[in-house]
């Protein structure tokens, strides 16, 4: 039966059963932190509040990458829609050379009706047709009743081929009209 030994009385201070129970409850404790820390950083991660970033993604196996969120918002970003269905034509192709006001009409193209209360947001008039691309005239815009009819005010230094350029928004349109014409300033 139960022996009584010298060593008995120590018995009681051993680590034996309470070292085991220790250790069971720090490896519990550790494991609920990891628990609590993962569900923590997977929800962080869902919310984009940080993210993978590629070099380290490129480390990973493709199970783990595809189930990760992107770490870049998907490109979504439209190139302005070129508007094809109308046009910018000259008034008058053949200008005096000097002081000069260059007209334009915009028109839908498939009716030919003009078109009013166009913004013009980009102008440009260059000597690019006689390879004088830098050669530049300020265009000025001025007001006009008549529909669909655009001026400017300018003044054409040199005889010769010269490019206008524009960009407008059409009311009602989400695509930008865009026409280069050329003018030829006359002696
Ligand atoms: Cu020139």
């Amino acid at each position: 039966m139960h022996q009584h030994s010298p060593f008995d009385d120590f018995d009681a201070f051993e680590p034996g059963h309470d070292a085991s129970r220790r250790r069971w409850i720090v490896l519990s404790l550790s494991l609920a932190a990891a628990l609590a820390m993962g569900t923590l950083a997977g929800y962080a991660l869902s919310q984009r509040i940080w993210f993978i970033p590629d070099v380290a993604k490129a480390h990973l196996p493709k199970f783990v990458t595809a189930w990760l969120p992107s770490s870049e918002p998907a490109a979504s970003v439209r190139s302005p829609v070129d508007l094809k269905a109308y046009g910018f034509e000259l008034v008058d192709s053949k200008i005096t050379q000097g002081d000069a006001t260059v007209s334009v009409r915009l028109v839908q193209k498939s009716t030919g009706e003009p078109v009013s209360d166009a913004v013009i947001f980009a102008r440009r008039l260059d000597m690019s047709p006689e390879e004088m691309p830098t050669m530049t005239a300020d265009l000025e815009p001025t007001s006009t009743s008549e529909r669909g009819i655009y001026r400017f005010k300018t003044n054409l230094t040199m005889q010769g081929k010269w490019q206008l350029s524009l960009a407008a928004k059409v009311q009602g349109q989400s695509g930008t009209v865009q026409n280069k014409l050329v003018l030829e300033a006359m002696p």
